[in-house]
């Protein structure tokens, strides 16, 4: 059976998914994020938005901001926006240059589940 590299690895997700899909149910899942996943904005985002299938923990939330060059770009503590549990707000403290840029998250879900997940966004 021929799998290519790029297939294994969903499969071995989606394996995984299947085998604890009930307790898969209760993690935080990434469901939206600012900026959109692949998006390409004209303007530098002011602060990453980030929202969860679940609460999610803000003192054992880690979001990392990674632009050009693999360059760490500052940001602030992530923090819950007003009373939604749910969604996690990381300003940028500078403007961003044009370039390729890239999140990395880590959460735990208010049921004590560490979650994780990247995603990638361009400035124009
Ligand atoms: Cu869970």
């Amino acid at each position: 059976m021929l799998i290519s590299r790029r297939v294994l690895p969903t499969l071995l997700a989606l394996t995984t998914t299947l085998a604890f899909s009930s307790a898969a149910l209760a993690h935080a899942h990434l469901k939206h994020q600012f900026p959109a996943a692949d998006a390409a904005v004209s303007e530098s985002p002011k602060a990453l938005t980030l929202s969860f299938s679940e609460g999610v923990e803000q003192n054992f939330s880690k979001v990392m901001l990674t632009g050009p060059n693999n360059q760490l770009v500052a940001t602030g503590k992530p923090t819950r926006s007003g009373s939604d549990d749910k969604q996690l707000e990381v300003p940028i403290e500078a403007p961003l240059k044009a370039g390729h840029y890239q999140v990395q998250w880590q959460v735990v879900s208010v049921d004590g589940h560490k979650t994780k997940g990247s995603w990638a966004f361009s400035v124009k």
